[in-house]
């Protein structure tokens, strides 16, 4: 890559604390070349260009400009093996386990490093020990790009100021769309000097000219990847990856770690939850949060098309992450933080989410997708019918011809779309609200082929709390696990959470014992039920979705009755042949004694082994009480 035209190396627009930030990094990575960013189409398309250039990405012909990357294939997801929390004390990041903390064994982690089922810890100074070796002189023959950027909207009293420092011209034109990009931004800090704006640096980790034998597309550095988050200092450091959350720092390092850090601190909530607006068909409104794991429906629900029930209209103000806030009048308010969608490609089709597919063909980065001889995207579950010709004509992931005999998807798993927010058709008139919008109802869930039912109310806050916390999900291709073993995911946060997470329910907790807040009703819900002789999924999903909202709509205007079971309240189907409609499998409801108790059994287990001492009283209260609802069943 060769160095940038243009470079603007005015550190002037800077704040002074993060003016030496830079001169300091400068110094260290010794980059041959820094540009300040600011964020103009100018700007973007020279980067573009210059990366078409030197085949980093491609053009796709058939639409307007929009790219495709392709990544080292050792680079093509999170690695929440590698990712750290650091601070001077464990205990505010980690439980100590009941049986103790493993033993590193992989060579290339620091032996110091606490690993455990609900994030991993390392001492502040240590690791900054660790990361000044790996970051010293690693950008030379590279250019050092500085993005001032911002999380949430212009004037909000909820948005945070930050600055990433990367040597990839990657992430600079896709954090410009994912957030609010620019100098701009530093008019909006709350400090004079700074020191409130969170600091991120970033590299690849593979200095030019480089022996080693790398990937000249997309150099990475897998064997030494570190993601790292220094709460108490406002800051991150990532190296050796380039991809996603592991390198657009905006997203899970600073709004959801960092974030749920600060928000423990100032009082709010930093979630992984897409925000909608419901209107019913009297033309009602109301806006609901969801929070399923990575690649559990986020983004699909966020742009649901109400096929099961026209006359709703549901509206996106964002796909990934929530910030909410309890305002004057105690109602919860929620920004999204980010300005763009980082979606998950394979099974977005004209039939399961027109709205994400037609918002991609224009500005649109890809990522490990496919590529046909026309000059389209493909990946599996696009929906295109592939006769004989067109299979022939597909160059995959990996840049091989492509057939469907090589046994082997076309597009990685996890490939994905990178667009700005503003291209969706369905964007809700107060997603860009610096005071967010009211949040009515919170929604947890998560790909569970069995057991667990199509949807369920939680009895109250606490209870609801408790639903959160036992939250288990079949492993995706968003992180390095392989297979589909079933995962605890608590608030579907486990890769994310930026303190300790028995803290994290206190703090949840808190919330219900506030005088004058409105808490907001608590749900489950299950997409992912399968026939367990055929494996067919039970539920169509997607647009029949709509559904099991309007259910949870209807509980909110006290319309629809429910029937009490001992995990909590299910659509009560005697009503008017059930208000679900009689599309439903009666399967879909089902509540099985032996499974809960089971389930019951591990989520025990998994407190007790992972929490330990840190775990509120009020979570073991709800699981002995639910045990007992269930003895009686
Ligand atoms: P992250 O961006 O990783 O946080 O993922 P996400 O939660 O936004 O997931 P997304 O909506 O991208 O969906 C992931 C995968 O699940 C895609 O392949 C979808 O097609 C599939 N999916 C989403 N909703 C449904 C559903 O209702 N039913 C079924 N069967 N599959 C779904
Ligand atoms: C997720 O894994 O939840 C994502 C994708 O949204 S990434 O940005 O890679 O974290
Ligand atoms: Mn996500």
């Amino acid at each position: 890559m060769e160095a940038f035209l243009h470079a603007n190396n005015n550190l002037d627009v800077l704040p002074s604390k993060i003016r030496e930030y830079v001169e300091e990094k400068i110094k260290l990575c010794q980059p041959s070349n820094f540009h300040v960013c600011n964020g103009s189409d100018e700007e973007n398309q020279q980067l573009l260009s210059a990366m078409e250039l030197s085949g980093v990405i491609r053009r796709l012909r058939k639409y307007k400009n929009c790219y495709i990357a392709t990544t080292d294939p050792r680079d093509v997801a999170r690695v929440e093996s590698r990712t750290v929390i650091c601070t001077k004390n464990m205990n505010d990041i980690i439980s100590t386990p009941k049986s103790g903390f493993a033993p590193i064994t992989d060579p290339n982690l620091p032996k110091n490093l606490k690993t455990t089922q609900l994030g991993n810890w390392m001492d502040t100074d240590e690791m900054l020990e660790i990361l000044e070796k790996r970051f010293a002189g690693c950008m030379r023959g590279r250019t050092l790009y500085i993005i001032p950027y911002m999380m949430g909207p212009y004037s909000s009293p909820y948005s945070k100021i930050a600055v990433e420092l990367t040597d990839s011209p990657y992430v600079v034109v896709s954090m410009r769309i994912m957030t609010r990009v620019g100098s701009n931004v530093f008019n909006e800090i709350k400090t004079s000097d700074g020191s409130d704006v969170v600091k991120c640096l970033h590299s690849i980790g593979v200095p030019l000219p480089t022996d080693k034998r790398v990937n000249p597309t997309w150099p990475c550095n897998p064997e030494q990847t570190l993601v790292t988050h220094f709460p108490e200092r406002n800051e991150v450091i990532s190296f050796g990856s380039g991809y996603g959350g592991n390198s657009l720092c905006g997203k899970k390092c600073l709004a959801l770690r960092i974030g749920s850090s600060l928000a423990k601190r100032e009082g709010w909530l930093a979630e992984h939850m897409l925000i909608m607006g419901v209107t019913n068909p009297e033309g009602v409104k109301k806006y609901f949060v969801a929070a399923f794991p990575s690649a559990c429906g986020k983004t699909n629900l966020a742009m649901l098309r109400p096929v099961g029930l026209p006359g709703y209209k549901v509206e996106c103000v964002g796909d990934d992450i929530a910030w909410m806030h309890f305002d004057d009048e105690g109602r919860l308010r929620a920004i999204n933080p980010e300005f763009g969608f980082f979606g998950v490609a394979p099974g977005t089709s004209k039939s399961t989410n027109p709205i994400a597919l037609d918002m991609v063909h224009e500005n649109t980065i890809f990522t490990n997708v496919a590529e046909t001889s026309d000059g389209d995207v493909y990946w599996e579950g696009i929906g295109e019918v592939i006769d004989g010709l067109h299979e022939t004509s597909i160059r995959s992931w990996k840049n091989k011809r492509w057939s469907i005999d090589l046994g082997e998807p076309a597009a990685h798993p996890n490939s994905r779309f990178c667009t700005t927010i503003k291209q969706c058709s369905i964007l809700d008139p107060e997603w860009n609200n610096p005071q967010g919008v009211p949040i009515e109802a919170i929604i947890f869930g998560g790909r569970r082929p069995e057991g667990v039912p199509l949807v369920y109310e939680a009895f109250d806050w606490q209870h609801g709390v408790f639903v959160g916390a036992c939250m288990r999900s079949e492993a995706t291709a968003a992180a390095e696990f392989k297979g589909k073993q079933i995962m605890h995911d608590p608030f579907a946060m486990r890769p994310f959470f930026g303190y300790n997470f028995g803290s994290y329910l206190a703090h949840w907790l808190s919330f219900g014992a506030k005088t004058g807040v409105h808490l907001p009703k608590i749900y489950h819900v299950n997409w992912f039920l399968r026939d367990s002789k055929t494996n067919e999924f039970l539920w169509s999903g997607f647009g029949e979705n709509i559904r099991v909202i309007d259910w949870i709509f209807r509980r909110l205007t006290q319309q629809a009755s429910g029937c009490k079971t001992p995990i909590g309240i299910i659509p009560d189907q005697n009503v008017s042949n059930g208000i679900l409609g009689n599309k439903l499998n009666p399967a879909l409801l089902d509540i099985s004694k032996e499974f809960w108790i089971n389930e019951c059994k591990a989520i025990r287990n998994y407190l007790e082994e992972n929490v330990n001492k840190d775990l509120p009283d009020e979570i073991c209260s709800e699981l002995n009480n639910l045990e007992k609802r269930l003895s009686t069943l």
